[in-house]
C-alpha cells in the first residue's frame, strides 16, 4: 500500500488510520505547495494535484473521507467503526462525513484570507467570516462530545477524520479554551501513539 503524504495536512488523517489498523504502508512524501504536486505524474494519481491519495493494489482513492471508509471496510475487521445495526452507525457517519461537509470550507477560507494571499489581497471581513462559520460548525462537536469520549462510541475512523479537523481548528484561529469538550477531546487523540506516529512522519 503506497500513500501520498504531506505533513499538516489532510494525508495525517491516513496515516493515523493506517497505523491504528496496525497496516504496513509506504509513504511517498511531499510538502504542501510543493511544485511536484502539479506535475503531470502526480496529477494522473489525483487531477486534482492533492494529498491524500492512497493506492493499493489496483485501488487508488483521493478522498480522505473516502479513504478512511475504504480501509475499514477492507481491513477494519469490525474495528473503527460501530456495526450498522448499532444505534451509534447513523452517528458515525454524521461525524466521518462532517469534517469535509460544514468545517474544511471555512477553514480553506480562513487560511485564504490569512496566510495564502498576499497581504495587499487578504479581507479582515472575509476571514473573519470564514472564521465564525469554522467556530459555529466546531460548537456543534462541543455540543456533541457532552458526556462522550469519541465522536460515535468507542474510538472510530470518524475521530480519525472530525478530530483531526478539530485540531486544525485550534492551529488556525479557532479558540479551544471556548470549547472544552473539544479541547478535552484534541488532548485524547493527541494521547494515542497511532496519531503520534503520523504525526511524525
Ligand atoms: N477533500 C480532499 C481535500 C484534499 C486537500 O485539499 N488536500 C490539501 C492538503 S490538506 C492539499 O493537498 N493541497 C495542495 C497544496 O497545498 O499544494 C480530502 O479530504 O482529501
Amino acid at each position: 500500500m503506497k500513500l501520498y503524504f504531506a505533513p499538516n495536512s489532510r494525508a495525517v488523517r491516513t496515516a493515523w488510520l493506517l497505523n491504528e489498523l496496525g497496516l504496513d504502508y509506504e509513504i511517498e512524501r511531499y510538502e504542501l505547495g510543493d511544485k511536484a504536486m502539479r506535475s503531470p505524474e502526480f496529477r494522473a494519481k489525483n487531477p486534482n494535484a492533492r494529498v491524500p491519495v492512497l493506492e493499493d493494489g489496483d485501488a487508488r482513492v483521493t478522498e480522505s473521507t473516502a479513504i478512511a471508509q475504504y480501509l475499514v471496510a477492507r481491513y477494519g475487521e469490525g474495528r473503527f467503526a460501530p456495526e450498522v445495526a448499532s444505534p451509534e452507525f447513523p452517528t458515525y457517519l454524521q461525524w466521518l462525513n462532517y469534517a469535509e461537509g460544514m468545517i474544511m470550507g471555512p477553514m480553506a477560507n480562513y487560511v485564504v484570507e490569512t496566510i495564502l494571499l498576499p497581504p495587499e489581497r487578504r479581507s479582515e471581513e472575509h476571514a473573519n467570516r470564514a472564521l465564525k462559520l469554522m467556530s459555529r460548525a466546531l460548537q456543534a462537536v462541543d455540543d456533541h462530545l457532552e458526556g462522550r469520549e469519541y465522536l460515535a462510541g468507542e474510538f472510530t475512523a470518524a475521530d480519525t477524520i472530525t478530530g483531526h479537523a478539530c485540531m486544525m481548528c485550534g492551529k488556525f484561529g479557532v479558540d479551544l479554551a471556548e470549547m472544552p469538550n473539544v479541547a478535552a477531546y484534541v488532548d485524547r487523540l493527541k494521547a494515542r501513539p497511532a496519531l503520534q506516529k503520523a504525526l511524525e512522519l
